[in-house]
C-alpha cells in the first residue's frame, strides 16, 4: 500500500527511553533495533517540515505503577534519571519537535500519550488530522496512544517496522495489533511511504 505524507500529518515517537531498551529497568526485547528505521521516519517528517512528537514516561520516584506502590512494574523512567533519557542513537530534530511527558503525577498512570497531556491540543493547533506512530511498547503505550488518537478522531497509521512489544503474557503483541486494526488503525512499512 502506498501512503503519501501530507501537511496534515504528524509523527509520534513513543517512549524511546533507556529504561525501555535492553539493559534498562523495564526492557523491551530488541527495543533498540527499531532505532535506525525510526530515525528514517523522523528525518522524513523533519525534511517535510512536519512536527515530530516524542512521548516519554516521566514518573515520580514513588509512582503508583511501581511495585510496592500499587503497581506491577519495577521502577522505571523516574524523572531526571539516566533511565528516563532518550536512547542516545535516537535522532531528535532541532526544530518542530515536542517532548510530551506522561505519568508525571504520583497517583496517576498513563499508557497513552494523550492522557493528561497537551498532545491533543498541540496536534489540533497545527491542523493535524493523521498521526503516524512508532516506538515501544506495542502492547502498552503504542497501543494506547494509537487507540487514544483514534478515539479523539485522528486517523492513525502504525509504523509496523518501527514498533516493539514486551509480551508479558504471550500473545499480547498479537492481540494489541488485532485491537488496533479493529479500531481502524492502518499498518505500514517504510517502503509504503512516498
Ligand atoms: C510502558 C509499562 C509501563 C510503555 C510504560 O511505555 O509501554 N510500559 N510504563
Ligand atoms: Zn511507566
Amino acid at each position: 500500500m502506498k501512503v503519501k505524507i501530507t501537511d496534515r500529518d504528524a509523527l509520534i515517537v513513543v517512549d524511546m527511553q533507556k529504561d525501555f531498551m535492553p539493559g534498562g529497568a523495564l526492557p523491551v526485547p530488541d527495543g533498540d533495533k527499531i532505532i535506525p528505521v525510526l530515525n528514517e521516519y523522523i528525518k522524513l517528517f523533519e525534511e517535510k517540515g512536519l512536527p515530530v512528537f516524542f512521548t516519554r514516561d516521566w514518573h515520580p520516584p514513588n509512582h503508583i505503577s511501581f511495585k510496592g506502590h500499587g503497581g506491577i512494574w519495577p521502577p522505571h523512567c523516574v524523572q531526571n534519571t539516566e533511565g528516563a533519557k532518550f536512547h542516545e542513537e535516537l535522532y531528535i530534530p532541532k526544530d518542530n519537535k515536542f517532548i510530551i511527558s506522561k505519568g508525571t503525577s504520583q497517583d496517576f498512570d498513563a499508557y497513552s500519550g494523550f492522557q493528561g497531556t497537551i498532545l491533543e491540543s498541540l496536534l489540533r493547533e497545527r491542523g493535524v488530522r493523521r498521526i503516524f506512530v512508532g516506538g515501544v511498547a506495542t502492547d502498552y503505550c503504542v497501543k494506547n496512544t494509537v487507540i487514544g488518537g483514534l478515539n479523539l478522531g485522528f486517523e492513525a497509521i502504525v509504523l509496523e517496522d518501527a514498533i516493539k512489544g514486551v509480551d508479558v503474557n504471550p500473545g499480547d503483541v498479537e492481540r494489541a495489533i488485532e485491537e488496533m486494526l479493529l479500531r481502524g488503525a492502518v499498518f505500514i512499512n517504510r517502503d509504503d511511504l512516498v
